[in-house]
């Protein structure tokens, strides 16, 4: 407990010490939660800022959803009256497909986005994850909350950042970590429940979304250029699209996968 208080002291201290000693450039720095590990925060000028919007569209047969056995725990079993079912694929009402992680996977070099003082929530309700696919910017902090009356035990395995590995006991519990470095995707499991399964996207700035039950996206705010959107599915894998945004413009970019 001591320690784990300590540490991000530790580490604050440490990114002050960088920014204090490094580089030549003599600009103040944006201060604590810089993502960026020193340097002017980018301002992006509302008068000339664009934006990307599109959807995700879905063709062909989506596959049947799997079952989960939850006959392990009871008190979650009992909670769904259909199902439960695993959410590998998510074909909404209107033909689009929910939980795709989309970004701006290039573009942005040299650009410095703080990450923001709000907590993204993990949540684990009824034994699965609450998002399913959730994006988060590197050091935000990422709130994991047991909503349920039981054990969880959240194990990310991030392959550019350290892992973790926590038990939550009680119902109510909130742990928060961060990771510190970008990674598509990192997948979240539970210890105790195989099925629990969930994909967190980390990238260093915030142009990032992920569709939800109309299957559409927007990354508002955007400084003019030419960009790259990836748009990343779990099941389907990723695309990208080249997207070039003009001043004040409003870009379109739609993707559609097939199952
Ligand atoms: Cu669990």
């Amino acid at each position: 407990m001591f320690l784990r208080k300590l540490y991000p002291l530790f580490c604050f201290g440490i990114v002050v010490l960088l920014a204090a000693c490094g580089g030549g450039g003599g600009g103040s720095t944006s201060g604590g939660g810089d993502s960026g590990g020193g340097g002017d925060a980018t301002v992006v000028d509302p008068a000339t800022a664009g934006s990307i919007s599109g959807s995700i569209a879905f063709t062909g047969a989506a596959p049947e959803p799997e079952l989960i056995d939850m006959g392990a725990e009871p008190a979650c079993a009992d909670a769904y009256t259909e199902g439960p079912f695993t959410q590998t694929v998510e074909v909404n009402d209107n033909g689009t497909l929910a939980d795709v992680f989309v970004y701006v996977k290039s573009g942005l070099e040299g650009m410095n986005f703080p990450a923001p003082s709000e907590p993204v929530v993990l949540d684990q309700q009824n034994c699965r994850y609450e998002p399913h696919v959730l994006g988060v910017q590197t050091n935000q902090t990422v709130l994991i909350r047991n909503s349920d009356d039981l054990l969880h035990n959240i194990h990310p395995v991030p392959e550019n950042s350290r892992g973790f590995n926590v038990g939550q006991p009680n119902q109510g519990m909130e742990t928060e970590r961060s990771f510190s470095a970008a990674e598509i995707m990192i997948p979240v499991g539970c210890d105790v429940h195989g099925w629990m399964e969930a994909y967190i996207g980390v990238v260093d700035h915030p142009y990032f979304a992920v569709t939800g039950s109309d299957g559409s996206f927007e990354l508002p705010n955007l400084p003019p250029g030419e960009y790259t959107i990836e748009v990343w599915h779990q099941e389907f894998g990723a695309q990208e699209m080249k997207v070039t945004v003009g001043e004040s413009e409003s870009a379109t970019a739609d993707f559609s996968f097939s199952g």
